[in-house]
């Protein structure tokens, strides 16, 4: 099995975007589970271009590739980690998207693959979602749970944006939050309901917030 995970590695380490999907395919193929392949696989090699990128070794369009590989493995590997959800009963509405300014998407996207398979109903507002969609759309669903994602130091900042507009309106869901540089005394301090480090601890929090209490 590990030279499936080397070779996601690779595709994605190399910025390989047509090889991606085929890597993806062939190692569901062989039996393997779609969550391992995202954090084994695909995900480390992500990490390890970003460690790169941010110390100067590789460069934005290497950036971009390692992204887009990733992207094109998902759009293989989405359909099969939600695979356990569609058939139970909705633990409720959560409605996710990424903050204004930010265009990351990956992670926000694995965190609504597994709420789906935990059994939520997800609305993905997509990245790059200023306050007034979010609360648009929360008065409109009346969702159980708004999830937001922020990638950047600059625009983890529109969280509490967010948040103060859901307040002001009187809408009644509960807010988590997550995004590499996003922290619990962050969540605590833009008043959320919760904070998670991944998508597993994403998806405790959520049947915890719908469960009522704060975290
Ligand atoms: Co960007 N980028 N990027 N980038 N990028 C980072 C975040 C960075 C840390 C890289 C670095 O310098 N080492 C750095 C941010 C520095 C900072 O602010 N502290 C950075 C930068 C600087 C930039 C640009 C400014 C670069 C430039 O243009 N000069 C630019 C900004 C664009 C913008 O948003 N306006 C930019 C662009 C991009 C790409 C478009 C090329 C691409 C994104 C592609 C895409 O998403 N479609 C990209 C990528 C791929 C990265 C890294 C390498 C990987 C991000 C990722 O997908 N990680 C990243 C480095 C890194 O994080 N190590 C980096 C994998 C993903 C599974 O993890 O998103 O953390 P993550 O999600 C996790 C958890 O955080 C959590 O669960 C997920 C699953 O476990 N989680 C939640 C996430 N959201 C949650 C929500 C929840 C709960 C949990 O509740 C709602």
């Amino acid at each position: 099995m590990e030279h499936f995970y080397a070779e996601m590695y690779r595709v994605v380490y190399e910025g390989e975007v047509d090889a991606a999907g085929p890597a993806a395919e062939r190692a569901l193929a062989a039996g393997l589970d779609p969550l391992e392949c995202v954090n084994r696989g695909f995900m480390r090699a992500l990490e390890q271009v970003g460690r790169e990128f941010g110390a100067g070794d590789k460069f934005l369009p290497e950036l971009v590739a390692a992204g887009e590989a990733v992207q094109r493995a998902l759009a293989v590997l989405q359909p099969r980690l939600q695979e356990s959800g569609i058939r139970r009963e909705s633990l409720g509405l959560v409605l996710l998207g990424t903050v204004e300014g930010d265009i990351h998407e990956i992670g926000k996207r694995i965190v609504g693959a597994l709420l789906a398979a935990a059994g939520f109903e997800v609305v993905d507002l997509g990245v790059d979602v200023p306050a007034a969609r979010f609360l648009e759309r929360a008065r409109e669903l009346r969702p159980a749970i708004v999830g937001m994602s922020a990638l950047l130091t600059t625009t983890m900042v529109r969280q509490r944006e967010v948040i103060a507009a859901l307040r002001r309106e009187n809408v009644p869901a509960r807010v988590m939050v997550g995004g590499a540089p996003v922290t619990p005394s962050w969540a605590e301090e833009i008043g959320a309901d919760g904070y998670a480090e991944d998508a597993s601890a994403a998806v405790d929090l959520a049947r915890q917030l719908v469960g009522g209490g704060k975290q």
